[in-house]
């Protein structure tokens, strides 16, 4: 089915400690975005990208462990209003990050427009500390939990209200590298988990059929957070925090295709980047494969 696609672009690095991350949206425009979407005939707006101030420019007030709060939750407000508009315009948003802690907004955006909004977390890690469990400090491992209405209100409070998503409209694929704190909200709260060990264990068909299945059911839309360092670096050599041992380019392109089939998906971000890290734009470039697979393109 053809698509009304908007293109939002956030050059943000300041979620984590590693520069160039904020050159992803360039970079995910440079392997071809644009001209793969129009060729499976979607229409393609190109917003730009949102404005991040940087670390200096805002007079930072709170104190707090946590990196460039301020930045990244200015950031986020930004991003919550452009989503929401291109949603309000019965358009599809695709957010081309940045680090991770941009989904805090993505979601603050999205979730306004949906009763009951899916969440699929494709990442090595759960994104699901706080100020309180974080080994870093850095945002980037926060947005998940964030979402969830758990941790620091500068975060939680993005669009003025809590909760984005409840915890049994989530599922995380590809799981490797979670802190002990993580583990702890996962059992807590009931949230489904694909770690690494099901994935090798029971294929990617049927983590994607189950997912979607467990989904489609009590859902009213599903957004695609979808984190590159969720493949194995092999294939995604470009990100900030890369974990051995993940999913395969094939494997996620196999999860794309049936995404696509299925149509859940409402809207969808494609995070961390990182072109400085990369090996002649390999990761961006398979980032825009995964992208034509999401929306439907065919071999045949
Ligand atoms: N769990 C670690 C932390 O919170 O610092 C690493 C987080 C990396 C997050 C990446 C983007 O998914
Ligand atoms: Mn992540
Ligand atoms: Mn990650
Ligand atoms: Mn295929």
């Amino acid at each position: 089915m053809k698509k009304d696609i908007t293109l939002i672009g956030v050059p943000m690095d300041l979620g984590q400690t590693r520069r160039g991350v904020d050159m992803g949206p360039s970079a995910i425009r440079y392997a071809g975005v644009v001209e793969r979407l129009m060729d499976i005939d979607h229409q393609v707006h190109d917003f730009g990208d949102i404005g991040i101030a940087r670390p200096g420019t805002i007079e930072e007030t709170i104190e707090t462990n946590l990196k460039n709060l301020e930045e990244v939750a200015s950031a986020s407000e930004k991003l919550a209003q452009a989503v929401s508009d291109v949603i309000q315009e019965n358009r599809f948003p695709l957010v081309l990050g940045g680090d991770h802690s941009i989904a805090i907004g993505s979601l603050a955006g999205i979730s306004r427009h949906y009763e009951n909004l899916g969440v699929i977390w494709y990442d090595a890690h759960g994104d699901l500390n706080t100020a309180d469990t974080s080994p870093s400090g850095n945002i980037h491992g926060m947005p998940l939990a964030a979402s969830l209405g758990i941790g620091h209100e500068s975060l939680t409070g993005i669009g003025g209200y809590e909760q984005k998503v409840k915890p049994e409209n989530i599922v995380i694929i590809g799981a490797r590298s979670l802190d002990e704190g993580e583990k702890a909200l996962i059992k807590e709260r009931g949230i489904k988990v694909y770690t690494m060990h099901e994935i090798d264990r029971i294929g990617m068909t049927k983590v994607m059929e189950e997912t979607i299945e467990y989904l489609s059911g009590k859902t009213d839309g599903v957004h695609l957070s979808l984190d590159l360092d969720g493949l194995d670096p092999q294939d995604a050599p470009g990100v900030g925090t890369p974990v051995l041992g993940g999913i395969s380019y094939r494997e996620s392109h196999l999860a794309m295709e049936m995404l696509a089939e299925s149509q859940i998906i409402t809207s969808a971000e494609f995070v961390e980047v990182n072109p400085i890290l990369d090996e002649r734009n390999k990761t961006a470039t398979v980032a825009v494969a995964l992208m034509g697979s999401l929306f439907g393109e065919k071999l045949l």
